[in-house]
């Protein structure tokens, strides 16, 4: 047996209890994170584990409690009361004997209070103050005993006391006996779930007077074997007789080092959280990727841009380049025909708004009139969110990628209407009139004023003539009057202007629309930046949270 240690440092044990509190901090945000995320029955017993910590952190520091658990007539009671120096606890022949959990401790001030939260009645309660004048006794102070019902009860109620003890207490002592050692029930229900507790576990092979020298060893070496291949293979094994006193100075000493190094609860919540850490491990994997697939992020934008009516609106923008030139650039005294026989496109689709600057905010701008996107093209957009959603979290196990579908697929609903408005709110670069529309169509205005001024001047010198008198001479240039080729001007020349300007305009409206679609596409890339992009970025910052937490809470 190694010596006893002495008393770590203060320094040491708030060191221990830092790194605690680090990994405990770490669980809250865990579950935080995983809040909503994680179904509350797999919550649960990090929940409870959190809880816990923190309560037995704000309970005495110097009491380390160990209890002793196994299953009737091992001989709890009866080692219970050896260490104690006293008959505390009934030992009886009637099973099962021991009905609630009776305490000892040694060294009571501040215990009191742990003790309540342990839920051990007070007539229960037992303090060993005054017999601490024996040295062995002495030795012990900072322990708080517990001995336990049995956990193989017909009583359902001492199974609850014992299952609802071995997760508070600081340390167990499991006793076992030579007849029942191997039970499936005890190395099933209880030691092989405490294997990453190995360090706060003692099991105490009982009763060993019962058997001989040899049979003793043997059934040591079959235990140890069953307690590794439990997993327990770090867990101190010793052999012990309550009556005839085998061991008990091994169990004391044992129970005298645990108590001076004060580390059994800090040792004891960190292996909980070594548990749930092991339970969330499959929560992550890799890295989160930075940036979202660009290919994926255009598909979305192309079906989303097709959902929100783009080559639509670019079609009507560039008819309506058309039809507003020819309205600007014709012949003056038939463009009004223009005008009634074709409705202007864009004002049509309600999409005729001044730029959005020029517009004072009066509450939620008017939908347009395009039509709503059909079955087919929701189901597109659909499934470019969907496989966006996917690209984004590959690699990332569950629930990542379904959360991030549906975090990305939250706003689908109000999607067409987001869409709509961008699209109608959007600036189509046609609310300004191209300057060579007004020079031609002040061009054409001087060619109509010259057709007339050419035809009242020509009439003018007719009526002179045909009333006898001498009419002026015109100016002549070649071989015909200015009159008359002012009329000849105003008549031939618009024509002519107009196809050269329809002509230009054809090219000119093409580039109109690639601008408007430009534009356009900036908008509906905006929505899917902000109803689709942004919910799959935020996902994945919580997942790079919760990698974090986990990470540091799995830093022991
Ligand atoms: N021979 C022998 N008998 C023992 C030993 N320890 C306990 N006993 C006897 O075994 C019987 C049961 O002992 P308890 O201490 O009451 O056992 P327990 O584990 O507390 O049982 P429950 O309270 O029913 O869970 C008593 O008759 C004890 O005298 C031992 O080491 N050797
Ligand atoms: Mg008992």
């Amino acid at each position: 047996m190694s010596v006893i240690p002495t008393r770590p440092s203060d320094q040491d044990e708030s060191a221990d209890r830092a790194t605690l509190a680090t990994r405990l901090r770490a669980l809250d945000r865990v579950l935080n994170f995983a809040g909503d995320r994680i179904s509350s029955a797999r919550l649960r017993p990090a929940r409870y584990v959190a809880r816990r910590a923190s309560e037995r952190l704000a309970l005495s520091a110097n009491h380390t409690v160990v209890a002793l658990a196994g299953a009737t007539g091992s001989g709890k009671s009866s080692l219970f009361n050896a260490i104690a120096g006293l008959e505390l606890s009934a030992v009886g022949v009637r099973r099962p004997t021991t009905g609630s959990p009776h305490a000892c401790v040694w060294g009571p001030e501040g215990a009191g209070e742990l003790l309540d939260w342990l839920g051990i009645p007070r007539r229960h309660q037992t303090a060993r103050e005054s017999a601490l004048d024996a040295d062995s006794q002495a030795e012990l102070r900072g322990l708080a005993m517990l001995d336990l019902p049995d956990h193989d009860s017909t009583e359902v109620a001492h199974r609850l006391e014992v299952d609802r003890l071995v997760e508070l207490v600081d340390m167990l002592v499991w006793v076992l006996d030579p007849q029942k050692y191997a039970d499936v029930a005890v190395h099933g229900r209880y030691l092989r779930p405490l294997a990453r507790h190995a360090s706060v576990v003692v099991v105490v092979l009982n009763q060993v007077d019962r058997l001989s020298p040899e049979e003793s060893a043997q059934c040591l070496e079959d235990l140890r074997k069953i307690l590794d291949a439990d997993g327990l293979g770090e867990a101190k094994l010793l052999a012990t007789s309550a009556t005839r006193g085998d061991g008990l100075a091994e169990l004391r000493l044992l129970l005298t080092e645990v108590v001076a190094a004060r580390e059994a609860a800090a040792q004891r919540l960190s292996a909980d959280l070594d548990v749930i850490t092991a339970d969330f491990a499959d929560l992550t994997g890799p890295e989160a990727r930075e940036d979202i697939d660009r290919g994926a992020v255009k598909r979305l934008c192309a079906s989303l841009a097709s959902a929100a009516g783009v080559p639509a609106v670019g079609e009507a923008v560039e008819r309506t380049y058309k039809h507003r030139a020819q309205l600007a650039t014709g012949w003056p005294l038939t463009r009004w025909i223009a005008r009634v026989v074709r409705p202007d496109p864009l004002r049509r689709l309600h999409l005729d708004l001044p730029s959005s600057s020029d517009t004072p905010a009066l509450g939620p701008p008017p939908r347009t009139s395009l039509e709503p996107p059909h079955a087919v093209q929701q189901a597109q957009v659909e499934s470019a969110v969907r496989e966006l959603a996917d690209t984004a979290t590959a690699g990332l196990p569950a629930p990542w990628p379904a959360e991030a579908r549906r975090a990305a697929l939250a706003n689908r609903i109000d999607l067409p209407d987001a869409l709509d408005r961008a699209v109608g709110t959007t600036d189509l670069g046609m609310s300004r009139k191209p300057v060579w529309w007004r020079l031609v169509g002040a061009l054409q205005m001087l060619l109509l004023v010259a057709l007339i001024g050419g035809a009242i001047w020509l009439i003018a010198l007719s009526v002179i003539a045909t009333l006898g008198f001498t009419a002026p001479t015109a100016p002549e240039v070649g071989v015909l009057g200015v009159p008359a080729l002012l009329v000849l001007a105003g008549l031939f020349l618009p024509p002519l202007v107009a196809m050269i300007a329809r002509s230009v305009a054809v090219r000119r409206a093409r580039k109109a629309r690639a601008k408007a679609e430009a534009a356009l596409n900036d908008a509906v890339t905006a929505v899917a930046r902000e109803r689709v992009l942004a919910p799959i970025r935020a996902e994945l910052r919580v997942y790079a949270q919760l990698r974090d937490a986990l990470a540091e809470l799995s830093r022991s």
